[in-house]
C-alpha cells in the first residue's frame, strides 16, 4: 500500500480497532466460522494487493475482458464454462503460473497495469457447475472493486439480479460493463440496452452505477494489431473510468473502504440475527410469566377452597364440641351421681353421643381435601406442558431460521425440552393413590406430633379414633373426678364451672390440634407443590434471564461498532 498521510493514517488505526472489536464480539457472539474467516481475510488485505475482481455470469466475456485490458491474450476464452477457478493475476518479472489451492490460482504476468493493481479472473455465475457460483460468490468480500460483466445478448438475468445483491450487501464498489455489443446490428438497440441495464440497478439495487458498453473482443483485436476496431470498440471510455478510479488516492479509498463494507454487512446480519433472538426471548419469557402466574393463582385458588373445606372439618368438631357441653350439663346433675361412679359406662356413653361417628366423618372429608388437592396438582402439571407444547410449536419455524449458530437454540431448546418432559413425565408417572396415602400418611404424622402421641402406620381415621378415646377418657376423669368430690361440686358453682372449663378446654385442644397440624400440612404441600414448578423450570428461567442480558449487551457493543463504521465510511467519502 501507498504512503498514507497523517489523517489517512490516523482513520486507518480507528479502521483496524473497530475491526478488531468487531471480529472479538463475533468470536464471543460465537458466530459463523466463515464470517470470522471473510472478516479476517478483510482486515489483512488492507495491507495487500489492490484487488480489481471481474465478476459475471459464466460465457459474459469476464476473461476476454481481462484480456482485452492487458491487451494479450493471457487467459482462455470459450463458449463452454472456461475459467474454473480463481484466477489472481499479479505482476512478476515473468509470466508463471502457480496453485495456490484447489480453487485459486496465481498467475504472474509482466504487464505494466498489474503494478498498481492485481485483476482476478473468476469462474461464471449461473453455470451448470454450481460449485462455479460458490467459490465467486465467496471471494466477493476480499474484492476492492468489482467489475461486473452482462452480455449484450441477454442483459440482466434474474441470477444476475441475486448475485449483484450480494455484490451491493457486502458494500462493493460496483462498475456495470455490457459486454459483446459488436452482436447487436443498430446503435440505438446497444441505447436501448444501456438504458434497459442502468434503470434496472438502479431500481433493483437502489444504486447508481455507471454502465459501458463495449466489444472486448474488438477492443483486444484492436490492440493486437487492428487499431481501426478501437473507437468501435468503446473500450477507452472504460478504460478513463478505470483508470481514474483506480489512481493512487482512489486506490486508498476503495481498500480502506472494503473492510469497512464487509464490517456493515456482518454488522447488519448479527443485528438481525440478535433481534429475531430476542423476540424469540420475549415469547419465552411470556411462557414462564404464564406459568409462574398460573402458580400463583393456583394457590390462591388452593388457599381458598382450602379453607372452605377445612370450614367442613371445624363445623364436625365444633358439634362434638357442642355435644360435649350438652353431655357436661345433662351428667353433672345430683340425680346422675351413680351413672358419674360408674366409670366405664360414662366413658362408652360419652363416646357414643360426643364422639359420635367424628372420626369416620373427619376421615372422609381429609381423603376428599387430599383427592381434590391431588387432583388440582396434577391439572397444574397439565397446564405447564400444554403451555409449553403450544409454545414448542409455535416457535419451530424461528428456530430453524437463525442462521448463525445453533448453541443457542439448542441449549434453548434443550431446556425448555427437559421442563416440558418434566412435566410430562409427572403428568404421565401420576399415582392417583401413592400421592393420597403418601398425602394421606404425611397428615397423619402432622395431627400426630401435634398432639404428641407416638403412631406406627393406622391411618388418619384410626389416629382420631385414639384422640377421641383419649378425650372421651380424659372427659371421663373430669366428671368422675368432680364425682368423687360429689357434693362440693353441686354446692360450690365456681368448681362446677371450672370442671365445665376444662372440659371444653380439653375438646377445644384436640379441635386445634387436628385443624392447625391439617392447615399446616395442607399449606405445607402447596407450597411443596409450587416450588417443585419453578425448581422444574428454573433452569429455562435462568438460561432465558441471562441470555437475554447478554444479547442486550452484545446489541448495545454491536450497535457501537456499527457506529465507528459508518463514520470513517463517512470520512473517508469526504477525501
Ligand atoms: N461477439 C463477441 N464475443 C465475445 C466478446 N467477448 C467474448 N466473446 C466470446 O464469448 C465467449 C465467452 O468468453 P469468455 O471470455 O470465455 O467468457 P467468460 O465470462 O470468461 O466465461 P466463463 O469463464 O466460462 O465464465 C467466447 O467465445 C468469446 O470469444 C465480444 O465482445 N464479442
Ligand atoms: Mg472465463
Amino acid at each position: 500500500m501507498h504512503i498514507l498521510n497523517a489523517a489517512q493514517e490516523a482513520l486507518l488505526q480507528r479502521e483496524r480497532i473497530v475491526l478488531n472489536d468487531l471480529q472479538l464480539l463475533v468470536t464471543s457472539f460465537q458466530g459463523s466460522k466463515d464470517d470470522l474467516a471473510t472478516l479476517k481475510t478483510s482486515i489483512q488485505q488492507i495491507d495487500d494487493f489492490f484487488l480489481l475482481v471481474i465478476v459475471g455470469e459464466f460465457n459474459a466475456g469476464k476473461s476476454s475482458f481481462i484480456n482485452a485490458l492487458l491487451g494479450e491474450k493471457l487467459l482462455k476464452e470459450g463458449v463452454t464454462p472456461t475459467t474454473t477457478k480463481i484466477n489472481i493475476i499479479r505482476h512478476g518479472s515473468q509470466h508463471s503460473e502457480q496453485v495456490i489451492d484447489e480453487n485459486t490460482l496465481l498467475i504472474q504476468e509482466p504487464a505494466e497495469l498489474l503494478k498498481e493493481i492485481s485483476i482476478v479472473d473468476t469462474p461464471g455465475t449461473n453455470a451448470i457447475i454450481r460449485e462455479h457460483e460458490k467459490i465467486t460468490s465467496q471471494f466477493i468480500p476480499r474484492s476492492d472493486l468489482v467489475l461486473f460483466i452482462t452480455s449484450a445478448d441477454r442483459p440482466l438475468s434474474e441470477s444476475e439480479r441475486l448475485f449483484l445483491e450480494t455484490i451491493r450487501d457486502w458494500g462493493k464498489k460496483l462498475v456495470v460493463v455490457i459486454n459483446k455489443i459488436d452482436v447487436i446490428e443498430n446503435q440505438e438497440e446497444i441505447e436501448q440496452i444501456e438504458a434497459f441495464v442502468s434503470d434496472n440497478i438502479k431500481s433493483l439495487l437502489g444504486i447508481q452505477t455507471e454502465v459501458f458498453p463495449i466489444s472486448a473482443k474488438k477492443a483486444l483485436n484492436a490492440k493486437l494489431g487492428q487499431p481501426k476496431l478501437w473507437p468501435e470498440s468503446r473500450f477507452e471510455a472504460l478504460e478513463e473510468h478505470v483508470r481514474h478510479m483506480l489512481d493512487e488516492s482512489g486506490r486508498i479509498k476503495l481498500k480502506l473502504q472494503n473492510p469497512l463494507g464487509v464490517a456493515k454487512n456482518l454488522c447488519s446480519r448479527y443485528h438481525k440475527v440478535i433481534e429475531e433472538r430476542l423476540d424469540v426471548l420475549i415469547d419465552d419469557v411470556e411462557t414462564i410469566q404464564n406459568i409462574e402466574n398460573q402458580s400463583r393463582l393456583h394457590k390462591e385458588d388452593m388457599l381458598h377452597d382450602f379453607d372452605f373445606r377445612m370450614a367442613d372439618i371445624e363445623n364436625i368438631l365444633f358439634g362434638m364440641q357442642q355435644r360435649g357441653q350438652q353431655f357436661f350439663d345433662e351428667y353433672l346433675r345430683l340425680g346422675r351421681i351413680p351413672d358419674l361412679l360408674n366409670k366405664n359406662k360414662l366413658q362408652e356413653s360419652f363416646t357414643r353421643i360426643v364422639i359420635a361417628d367424628v372420626p369416620r366423618q373427619i376421615e372422609i372429608k381429609v381423603d376428599e381435601l387430599i383427592d381434590w388437592m391431588i387432583d388440582r396438582d396434577f391439572r397444574q402439571w397439565k397446564a405447564i406442558m400444554d403451555h409449553l407444547s403450544k409454545r414448542k410449536q409455535n416457535h419451530e419455524e424461528k428456530i430453524i431460521g437463525d442462521p448463525v449458530n445453533t448453541t443457542f437454540n439448542y441449549d434453548r431448546s434443550f431446556l425448555m425440552e427437559s421442563v416440558a418432559k418434566e412435566a410430562e413425565r409427572i403428568v404421565s408417572d401420576f399415582d392417583r393413590e401413592k400421592e393420597a396415602s403418601e398425602f394421606a400418611s404425611g397428615a397423619q404424622n402432622a395431627v400426630a406430633a401435634a398432639a404428641a402421641i407416638e403412631v406406627g402406620a393406622i391411618g388418619l381415621g384410626t389416629l382420631i379414633t385414639i384422640l377421641a378415646t383419649t378425650l372421651s377418657a380424659d372427659v371421663t376423669g373430669i366428671l368422675v373426678a368432680s364425682g368423687v368430690a360429689v357434693l362440693g361440686l353441686f354446692i360450690i358453682p365456681a368448681r362446677r364451672r371450672t370442671a365445665n372449663r376444662e372440659m371444653s378446654k380439653k375438646i377445644q385442644q384436640l379441635k386445634d390440634n387436628l385443624t392447625t397440624s391439617l392447615q399446616d400440612k395442607f399449606s405445607k404441600e402447596i407450597d411443596r407443590s409450587l416450588e417443585r414448578v419453578h425448581t422444574a423450570i428454573l433452569p429455562y428461567t435462568r438460561f432465558v434471564r441471562a441470555e437475554r442480558a447478554n444479547l442486550e449487551e452484545t446489541q448495545l457493543a454491536l450497535a457501537e461498532i456499527q457506529k465507528e463504521v459508518l463514520d470513517i465510511q463517512n470520512q473517508i467519502n469526504l477525501w
